[in-house]
């Protein structure tokens, strides 16, 4: 019998229970569409194979795949949100590049793509991945459209599938 307050307090504690839940890496079944930005093609084609390389390997099948080409970064959230809104998607993976080097009003875009693909997601419910690179030099986005350290695309499009899943899985608990 616990006599102290502090081992009363331990002993509520031991009898919580818990349990986790983790969106399954399963993209079987699964309807993902990718927004994928057209400024900085030459890189951003690279985000997009690996956006497709990872769908592939969870499974989800390419037919159930849509490509929604935009012209810069700037559209990316406009046309997530339509995706988002037309009840047809599991999830939307947003693809672009913004390299300071190129551009004066870095700060502006980056905040704006940011802040749009974030309340795409939150104001749908849709999950919008954010598989977008902003970086001060074309070296540094280099390096990060699989060439050296690993690949944007790539992993926006797992977290794409993981929080499809999350949200299927913590509507049946
Ligand atoms: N769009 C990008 O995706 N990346 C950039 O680096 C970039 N720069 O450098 O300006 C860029 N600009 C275009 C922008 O996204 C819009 O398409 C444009 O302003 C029209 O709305």
């Amino acid at each position: 019998m616990p006599s102290s307050k502090r081992e009363r307090r331990s002993s509520r504690v031991s009898k919580l229970r818990s349990r986790a839940v983790v969106g399954k890496l399963r993209g079987e079944g699964l309807k993902i569409s990718v927004v994928v930005s057209q400024f900085n093609q030459w890189l951003t084609d690279k985000l997009l194979e690996g956006a497709l390389q990872a769908l592939r390997k969870t499974g989800a099948s390419q037919e159930e795949v849509l490509v929604v080409k935009v012209p810069g970064a700037f559209e990316l959230p406009q046309a997530a949100r339509s995706l988002a809104t037309s009840g047809k998607w599991d999830a939307v993976i947003c693809l672009g590049v913004i390299i300071k080097g190129e551009t004066p009003h870095f700060e502006y875009l980056s905040n704006a793509v940011a802040n749009g693909i974030e309340r795409a997601a939150v104001e749908t419910g849709v999950p919008v991945a954010f598989g977008v690179l902003t970086t001060e030099t074309a070296e540094q986005a280099i390096a990060r459209c699989g060439i050296k350290q690993g690949n944007k695309g790539y992993e926006a499009a797992l977290v794409a599938v993981e929080m499809a899943n999350l949200g299927k899985q913590l509507q049946e608990l």
